[in-house]
């Protein structure tokens, strides 16, 4: 082994490193007198830094608040007691019978009980719901990381979107349901909810199951949830937009 302190060997090093950054300072040089070569450099930097940008709100955390901030009642809006035959035999036996079935472009199809959501891991969350017709509340969200329960299944390759089903039909219309995209899907604070500050999840605000997408208005955030779908489209869906006011003019994107 040659000694790293050997005269000789520096000098070698020495050399060859000056080398080195001549190539290197040449290779810099061509490279900046060529004007079609910057503007390529500065278009393709510009662009990383918008899709960063764009990404890193995409992945930014809603904000959180402290539990004194929390509102004294949760305000319940939309439908807020589905009449619907088979969800009231259903919260007549306290929601026992329920079960979330999640299918669709997933690996493995499964249906859950309310006691085996409630074993796996939990996220709690005190956040601020905005409605679009003009009021907010602070809750605090106790539920399943929907990124967890994907995993679970394992979502395949084609699934673009999550579509939730739920058992109420809005004033007797048509069935309520949403969808998000992957990203939203996964983001750490998607929840499926089943406690609402502290307590079970009262039907007027979603029991037994409702999501929570917290950047998004509360129109996105499906209650009274029977089954999560992974699909490639959602046109076959409803009138095809996405989501039961989507259906009716509201935007599909209702990030916040
Ligand atoms: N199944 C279902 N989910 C729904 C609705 C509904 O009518 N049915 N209304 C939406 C709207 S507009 C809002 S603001 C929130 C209200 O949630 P809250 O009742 O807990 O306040 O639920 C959303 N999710
Ligand atoms: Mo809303």
């Amino acid at each position: 082994m040659s000694n790293p302190t050997d005269p000789r060997r520096r000098r070698f090093l020495t050399r060859s490193l000056l080398a080195t950054s001549a190539v290197l300072l040449a290779g810099c040089d061509r490279l900046s007198r060529s004007d079609a070569m910057n503007r390529l450099f500065d278009a393709s930097k510009a662009l990383t830094q918008r899709t960063q940008r764009l990404l890193a709100s995409r992945e930014s955390l809603a904000r959180e608040y402290a539990p004194e901030d929390i509102a004294p009642s949760f305000r319940a809006n939309g439908t807020t007691n589905p009449q619907d035959e088979a969800y009231r035999r259903l919260a007549a036996n306290g929601f026992r019978d329920w079960r979330l079935t999640i299918d669709g472009l997933v690996e493995r199809p499964q249906t859950f009980s309310l006691d085996e959501l409630k074993a796996m891991p939990s996220r709690t969350q005190i956040t601020r719901h905005d409605c679009v017709e003009g009021w907010s509340c602070i809750g605090q969200w106790t539920g399943v990381v929907l990124g967890d329960l994907l995993a679970q299944v394992g979502v395949r390759d084609e699934a673009r979107f999550v579509v939730f089903h739920c058992a109420d039909r809005y004033r007797g219309t048509d069935s309520y349901y949403e969808s998000l995209d992957m990203l939203e899907a996964y983001h750490p604070q998607t929840l499926l909810a089943y406690r609402l500050n502290g307590g079970d999840l009262p039907i007027a605000n979603g029991a037994p199951l409702r999501l929570r997408a917290e950047r998004q208005l509360g129109y996105k955030m499906a209650k009274y949830v029977m089954r999560v779908e992974l699909v490639e489209s959602f046109a076959h869906l409803g009138r095809g937009r996405g989501g039961f006011w989507e259906d009716r003019g509201y935007q599909w994107w209702a990030g916040i």
